[in-house]
């Protein structure tokens, strides 16, 4: 079991070049959150969708992991199993970085779901063209991520992790959407210290035992140092 759970959103990327969803020029700026980001606006009007996603899966081939990805991998590289990185994000950037021991929890942006027979498959094409399932040939993929109203994904897993671990740090996230915003009471409840690291206070920072305003690629690194050094 990890002894340190890290929760990252959106603000981790930032850095990348990979747009927030709620900060302005963020993702949902243009968009309805409802009609993207729910089974309903799916079912509503695909082509909007899949575009979407097809833009968000091709940008991710022109950036890449930052100071604060890089600094989680490291941190890994010393912990092994003892840090466990539960991302709200769909980007590759973790993995890119080196860090292995992630949990997606809102899916993954390089992988599609056919909603015929249930499989994952990567996928790093467009899905606007309606191409086969490689699994059942059915032309029913959709992008494997966790819309509003569906369950993220290995929840038993996180909360097992949450429930053990000594720390727990969440960063970039605006603690505006759950589960994912209840981590910190859970792990709280369970005897972790809590650390925030994110550019503002978030939603939820009254939660937290300790929050630092800043970057993430400046706030990271100086955390991750000070873990190996205690
Ligand atoms: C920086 C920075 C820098 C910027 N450095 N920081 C009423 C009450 C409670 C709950 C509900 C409710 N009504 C409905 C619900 C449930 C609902 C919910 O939470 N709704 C809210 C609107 C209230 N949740 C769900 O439906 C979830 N499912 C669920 O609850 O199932 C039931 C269940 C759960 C558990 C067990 C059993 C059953 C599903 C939620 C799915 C969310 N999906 C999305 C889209 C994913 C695909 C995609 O990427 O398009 O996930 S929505 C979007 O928000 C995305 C993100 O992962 C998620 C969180 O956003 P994030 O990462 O926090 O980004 P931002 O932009 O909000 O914040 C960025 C932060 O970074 C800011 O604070 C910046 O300041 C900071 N920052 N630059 C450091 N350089």
């Amino acid at each position: 079991m990890p002894q340190i759970v890290v929760l990252t959103g959106a603000g981790i990327s930032a850095e990348s070049g990979v747009p927030t969803f709620r900060d302005a020029d963020g993702l949902w700026e243009g968009h309805r959150v409802e009609d993207v980001a729910t089974p309903e606006g799916f079912e509503r009007d695909r082509a909007t969708v899949q575009r979407f996603y097809d833009e968000r899966r091709a940008a991710l081939a022109t950036v890449e992991p930052n100071a604060a990805h890089r600094a989680l991998a490291e941190l890994e590289e010393t912990l092994g199993t003892g840090l466990l990185v539960v991302t709200q994000n769909i980007d590759d950037l973790h993995e890119r970085a080196g860090s292995r021991n992630v949990i997606h929890m809102h899916g993954e942006l390089l992988k599609a779901l056919c909603r015929s027979c249930g499989v994952a498959s990567p996928w790093s094409g467009t899905l606007l063209d309606e191409p086969a399932c490689p699994g059942c040939g059915a032309h029913e993929l959709r992008p494997d991520v966790v819309w509003f109203g569906e369950v993220p994904y290995e929840m038993d897993r996180i909360a097992d992790a949450l429930s053990e671990a000594s720390t727990f740090v969440s960063i970039g996230t605006s603690g505006a959407v759950y589960p994912a915003a209840g981590f910190v009471q859970h792990a709280r409840r369970h005897g972790a210290r809590t650390l925030e690291l994110n550019l503002e206070p978030s939603e939820g920072s009254h939660f937290f035992h300790e929050s630092r305003q800043g970057r993430a690629g400046d706030l990271v690194p100086l955390w991750a140092r000070e873990v190996l050094w205690t």
